[in-house]
């Protein structure tokens, strides 16, 4: 198979872990990528990201990274705002799309996205990196293989406390109409992701928004901004098979870097994930003899489990980065298999309208249906 040929856009955090994931796609799984564009807003910093990761050449223009000959594959690590131009120019110029989440900033936003890149019939794929720990993989085999029973319960937690940075400017991130909403879109879209990927579809929520810190000093100096977007998001949740969720994200919340819990209850078992103990699954089940009962922490490292046995020998663990090498593999296969990559802008979409019930009912003070 021919090189794909990759622009990133974004040369800041999901800039560095998406070009980072390409270079080791290639070298681990033999993923024929090849880095070709970098697209940044500063001339001088892109150029020299681009040398440290090994691009093709920089540039300054997201336009120009979206339709240029030497580009397959448009992967948008830009601000919010930026993710629905550049996907519909990128569909309409026949390249493949790999977007950071969130898919968009509103519903509508994500559902034309949605509809462009399916009217253009090009590959697309957005990144809900987490789903690809391999301990996650597990997680949902074990569900697959009713080994938790009928499901029952679904809880997440993702805490981060960056919002309480001191000094820390009104950045995109904290306005509405550059990030569409704030912990909710960024953090609490991961767990509605793993929500769908562990459980199933939701179908209605019940919501609360809170903003703490209501303004921050303006980036350019010139006095304070304010906030218009949410610190933190909590939410009630009923899935379309009858079980329930509780959700909570913040990214005030003292103390917590990247603490993402997830724990899922069914009538013959349980399992429990925490993001700061990535290769640990632990599993509970009725199915052990009385005396072995308890929660046990399997290290999913072995080679049974997907991905593992490109990396190290057992028991040497994986991070973070992993999980973006992981989605670009599966990006990859989907491309040499002809089919669309998972998850891709459906579930960009499913995940959006959740997040949209949730802004309604915060408005509503009730009960909101999901939109499909
Ligand atoms: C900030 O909350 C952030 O960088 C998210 O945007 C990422 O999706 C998450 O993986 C880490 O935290």
């Amino acid at each position: 198979m021919q090189d794909i040929k990759v622009a990133v856009i974004g040369t800041k955090f999901m800039g560095r872990a998406h070009a980072n994931a390409y270079r080791q796609a290639r070298a681990f799984f033999s993923c024929p990528v090849r880095l070709s564009v970098s697209c940044g807003t500063n001339e001088k910093d892109t150029k020299e990201f681009a040398e440290r990761f090994g691009f093709s050449r920089s540039i300054t223009q997201w336009e120009e990274a979206a339709t240029a000959t030497d580009v397959d594959l448009v992967d948008i690590c830009a601000p919010n705002d930026l993710h629905a131009p550049i996907t519909l120019a990128a569909a309409r110029a026949g390249k493949a799309v790999f977007c950071e989440k969130p898919l968009a900033r509103t519903l509508k936003e994500a559902q034309e996205m949605l509809r462009t890149v399916e009217e253009a019939g090009v590959p697309h794929m957005i990144c809900f990196n987490y789903r690809f720990f391999p301990a996650l993989q597990l997680a949902k085999k074990l569900v697959l293989d009713g080994a938790l029973g009928e499901i029952r319960q679904f809880h997440a937690l993702y805490l981060q406390d960056w919002g309480l940075t001191p000094g820390l400017p009104l950045t995109w991130r904290f306005q509405r109409e550059k990030s569409g909403s704030g912990a909710l879109g960024d953090t609490a879209v991961h767990i509605v992701d793993l929500a769908r990927f562990l459980v199933g579809e939701i179908t209605e929520v019940t919501g609360m928004l809170s903003t703490f810190v209501r303004e921050r000093r303006l980036p350019d100096g010139s006095g304070l901004g304010r906030v218009t977007v949410d610190d933190t998001a909590a939410f009630l949740a009923r899935f379309q098979s009858g079980a329930t969720g509780i959700f909570e994200t913040s990214r005030v919340a003292l103390g917590r870097k990247n603490f993402m819990h997830l724990e899922v209850n069914g009538s013959r078992g349980s399992i429990a994930w925490n993001a700061e103990e990535p290769n640990w699954l632990r599993f509970y089940s009725l199915d052990d003899p009385p005396h072995l009962r308890g929660f046990r922490q399997i290290l999913v490292t072995e080679e049974t489990h997907p991905y593992t046995k490109n990396w190290w020998p057992a028991g040497h663990i994986l991070g973070y980065e992993h999980t973006f090498v992981h989605a670009v593999v599966e990006l990859c296969r989907a491309f040499e298999e002809g089919r669309n990559p998972e998850p891709n802008f459906v579930d960009g979409v499913r995940a959006q309208a959740v997040l949209e019930a949730v802004l309604l009912s915060q408005g509503s003070q009730r009960w909101e249906r999901v939109p499909h």
